[in-house]
């Protein structure tokens, strides 16, 4: 059995904290790795592990001279994206998980994963990752430690987290760290869990390699467990990118946005206005993930607990995303694109000419005209968010930025207008709540299905979704300065089935609108839905390339589709049962009165 203070090819435990050294002990029982590997996040381990991980065949050097420091990662077919079905909330009580959730009774979950983990690591690394999601020192931080037998974890996380002895030296000696264990297992869909115990902060991922399944942090730690969190402590953990939008006066308006999986959070945080903007600047402070509090001013405070992006890369270009693509120009991870024959890596909606030949994700030759996708739809990068050229300077502040506006935004080709305002915050909690969206390739499943996607948390809410909608409300009891909140559709088709609204810069247009409306700056009109910005004192679409009559149907209101929707809200509602929250069913009745009025 392996020690944890001296294995063969292992390293000395550099902490002396009882809980956490038993726990590893407890867990290296089960797991029988060969070694026990203590991360410390330095540069030398870095190098070491890449050496390895590219001698075992996991990563691929990509070519040094165009992609300097990084790597092509290939995962098994089986393993390409977040698995819903097999992701569990394991609470006492099934109330407590909430219909929207898969459920499992703790003790079961614990016995069907301990008989999986049972020697799993047997010839294997147990490697011991400390991380901080959140900046060190930070009062929003939370410290996690995830034990994995995957190499290519390890340098994730080292990306996506503050990861190795500075999230142990914030530790210390305390017993509050979230418990994260994995094992890649032998990559069976049939033998794969993700299993979250809120009650213990532990969460056991079993089977899978995919990012959303394994890098812990992230929407396992900072959204699942996150949110069950933040309800007993009393903040908010959102799938939510945050920016600050600067303008040419200097003045900094912080925007916190909502949106699914693969629908654009990514590209919006780091937006580069049109040329109409001049002066304006776009600066991300997160890009997935908001955890946020009310601050000693009464304003809602903000910070992004990740330090990396584990952004989607088809469709990044230097049109879509300018940022992205220097942002991934070095030091990234890329996983499941396909590889060109001079060593570099390329993908479906990158720039230039498409290659004539190319190895696919899968690692097969490829060759242009090919009726399957040289990179899989849902391939990723892992970049350092240091690399962002506009990076916030506030990204690393331990207090976070104010938050003025909240933004929710679905996928949707009818309905959804472009842009309205709720009418306060309990109206803007219902807009949230009743955002629908087509599903992304980002989990497994069928793709473009319109689903209720309450906040975009839906795969990612920790405990009762009805529970949970409560809370927003509740939150603005503690807020006195509430941010004010919007919905924004970005997707909008036409009867052709072209996207009305093009979207990517030209949403500057949307957010100087939020801007203005959060200054008071702009009248509005008022419809049946909220708030919508006004023909003459509205959006700015001076130099916007669509016609008139392309920008009144992206933000029309058509009461008959809204009548259709207020339907698939009701069978959400009911699904709630009688945790529906009662302000909520109150906005709904009010929509309908407003509708038949
Ligand atoms: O795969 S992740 O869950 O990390 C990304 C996403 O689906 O939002
Ligand atoms: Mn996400």
């Amino acid at each position: 059995m392996a020690s944890t203070q001296v294995a063969a090819e292992g390293s000395k435990a550099p902490t002396n904290n009882p809980t956490l050294l038993a726990w590893v002990a407890e867990m290296a029982k089960m797991t029988q790795p060969d070694s026990i590997v203590w991360c410390d996040g330095s540069e030398s381990e870095k190098k070491r592990m890449t050496e390895q991980a590219v001698s075992e065949g996991i990563l691929i050097p990509l070519n040094q001279q165009k992609r300097p420091g990084c790597y092509l990662h290939r995962s098994n077919p089986n393993d390409v994206a977040r698995v819903e079905h097999l992701t569990f909330i394991c609470t006492p009580n099934k109330a407590e998980a909430g219909p929207t959730n898969n459920w499992m009774e703790p003790d079961e979950a614990y016995h069907k994963l301990g008989q999986l983990f049972a020697g799993s690591m047997k010839g294997r690394t147990m490697y011991v990752v400390p991380y901080a999601m959140g900046p060190i020192g930070s009062p929003f931080t939370k410290i996690g430690v995830e034990l994995t037998d995957s190499i290519y974890v390890v340098l994730n996380m080292r990306i996506m987290a503050r990861m190795g002895k500075q999230a142990l030296d914030m530790l210390g000696d305390s017993d509050d760290f979230n418990r994260g264990l994995h094992s890649t297992g032998d990559v069976n869909p049939d033998r794969r869990y993700i299993c979250h115990f809120p009650h213990d902060n532990t969460i056991w991922s079993f089977g899978s390699g995919y990012g959303g399944n394994v890098l812990l942090g992230k929407k396992c730690l900072a959204l699942r467990i996150g949110s069950f969190l933040g309800r007993e402590e009393g903040w908010l953990a959102e799938h939510m990118l945050i920016l600050g939008v600067t303008s040419p006066k200097g003045e900094t308006t912080y925007v916190a946005a909502a949106f699914p999986s693969a629908c654009g959070k990514t590209n919006f945080a780091m937006m580069i206005p049109p040329a109409e903007y001049k002066g304006w600047k776009i600066e991300t402070v997160g890009d997935d993930i908001a955890w946020m509090r009310p601050g000693p001013d009464g304003r809602l405070y903000a910070i992004n607990p990740e330090a990396g992006y584990f952004g989607v890369v088809p469709g990044t270009n230097n049109k879509t995303n300018p940022n992205a693509m220097e942002t991934i120009s070095k030091d990234t991870l890329f996983t499941n694109v396909a590889l060109t024959p001079d060593g570099d890596v390329w993908w479906e909606g990158k720039d230039g000419e498409v290659p004539e030949e190319l190895i696919d994700w899968q690692g097969r030759p490829w060759k242009k005209g090919s009726t399957e996708k040289a990179a899989h739809p849902n391939s990723r990068f892992t970049a350092p968010m240091s690399n962002n050229p506009v990076l916030s300077p506030k990204a690393n502040d331990p207090m976070g930025v104010p938050i003025s506006a909240l933004i929710f935004g679905g996928r949707r080709s009818t309905t959804v207008p472009l842009v309205l305002q709720a009418f306060n915050w309990t109206h803007g909690v219902f807009l949230g709540a009743t955002m629908g969206s087509e599903t992304t390739a980002a989990a497994t499943g069928k793709v473009g299905v319109v689903r209720r996607d309450p906040m975009a948390m839906l795969p990612f809410c920790g405990y009762n979704m009805g529970d949970y909608l409560q809370h927003w409300l509740d939150m603005q009891k503690t807020i006195p300065q509430l941010p004010k909140i919007f919905q924004v559709n970005w997707f909008r088709q036409d009867k052709d089935g072209k996207f009305l609204w093009p979207g990517f810069g030209e949403n500057m247009r949307v957010l100087e609108w939020v801007v203005n409306r959060v200054h008071g700056r702009v009248p509005t009109k008022e419809t049946l839905l909220g708030w919508v910005p006004r023909q003459d004192e509205g959006l700015n679409l001076k130099g916007l390339d669509m016609s008139a009559d392309a920008v009144a149907e992206a933000t029309s209101i058509k009461e008959d589709e809204w009548k259709t929707e207020l339907k698939s809200q009701e069978v959400f509602f009911e699904q709630l049962g009688s945790k529906a929250p009662d302000a909520l069913m109150l906005q709904r009745k009010l929509l309908i009165s407003r509708l038949e009025n």
